[in-house]
């Protein structure tokens, strides 16, 4: 099966990306896995200043997922350009790169879409309007918002022609018209979804188990969530869709894909398993193989819509 797709103008090999917050900027990752045989990463999102993150313990095990408040850790705008950028052109030139941006205010987003633009070895961004442990927006990620998210995809699109991604939360009514307004705005792709606000209490000492607080949770409990959300927005835009949440394997992945997303990203799997993402790779050809699938495009929207004829793709692209 043929897993390469042309999608915002480029060739990326295959469907499977590294998520936002699960690689670094690459290079942490370099010893652990062949990043030549993804598709493509994204970076830890990118902050104007650099942010030391939040109190320990970051991270717990939560039964079928994962809960973390690790605050935006990032070395910040300036050493971004100057030392992280480098080394991706260097060697991670053959995959596509996007840089995952986060801000504040839409002028923040937007201060650091200047500052990265005339630097080299970067597909395009990805706004992170979800992250639900920085109150950016009058304590709210800018997704929950849908008049501060058209502001700060529209406004992102006046200074960048590189792709622009723009990564929603789970937790809005219906994730549908949310993807119409980030496509309406200017995006050139949705990323669905960031993690849930969640909050485990450690009954022993009465105390949150995050040195934070609350969290976000991810991980296989999250999947079904993202693969109905993914189809949600498959039914009101029509820009390529990016799955994201509890994919451990190519079986996990191609739900995604059936249900109408062109890319998949591998997060929390990686944790465990820093090779997880390769084995999605391999696994997805197989299927293709045994189903007799020629190419990768065959299966995304594949999933019948219920009232739909049998087999018809439930949206287009
Ligand atoms: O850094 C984080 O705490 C974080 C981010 Br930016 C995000 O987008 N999602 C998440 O679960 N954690």
């Amino acid at each position: 099966m043929r897993l390469e797709q042309m999608l915002f103008g480029v060739k990326f090999e295959n469907p499977v990306l590294l998520a936002a917050g699960t690689c670094g900027f690459g290079e942490e990752l370099r010893e652990v896995l062949n990043l030549r045989a993804l598709g493509g990463i994204v970076t830890k999102s990118v902050t104007l200043e650099p942010r030391i993150g939040n109190a320990a313990p970051r991270v717990v095990e939560a039964g079928d997922a994962m809960l973390n408040s690790i605050g935006l850790a990032n070395p910040g705008l300036e050493r971004v350009r100057e030392e992280k950028l480098p080394w991706i052109n260097e060697h991670l030139s053959d995959i596509q790169v996007f840089v995952s941006i986060a801000g504040q205010s839409p002028d923040e987003f937007w201060r650091i879409i200047e500052g990265l633009e005339d630097e080299e070895g970067f597909l395009g961004y990805e706004l992170n309007l979800s992250c639900p442990n920085d109150k950016g927006h009058g304590g709210l990620p800018f997704a929950l918002d849908s008049e501060a998210l058209r502001e700060v995809v529209a406004g992102s699109r006046q200074l960048t022609r590189r792709p622009l991604l723009v990564k929603l939360a789970p937790n809005v009514p219906d994730i549908g018209p949310v993807a119409a307004v980030a496509e309406d705005a200017g995006a050139d792709g949705v990323t669905l979804l960031n993690t849930m606000p969640g909050l485990i209490i450690d009954f022993e000492t009465r105390r949150a188990a995050l040195g934070a607080g609350s969290g976000g949770l991810s991980g296989p409990a999250l999947r079904a969530v993202g693969v109905h959300a993914v189809h949600r927005a498959r039914e009101c835009t029509i820009v390529p869709l990016v799955g994201v949440g509890g994919i451990t394997c190519a079986n996990d992945a191609l739900q995604y894909l059936l249900a109408g997303a062109s890319l998949v990203q591998i997060g929390t799997a990686t944790f465990a398993d820093p090779r997880a993402a390769e084995r999605v790779v391999d696994g997805i050809s197989s299927y293709g193989e045994r189903m007799g699938v020629e190419a990768v495009e065959e299966l995304i929207g594949a999933y019948p819509t219920p009232g739909s004829p049998i087999g018809a793709p439930s949206g287009s692209r």
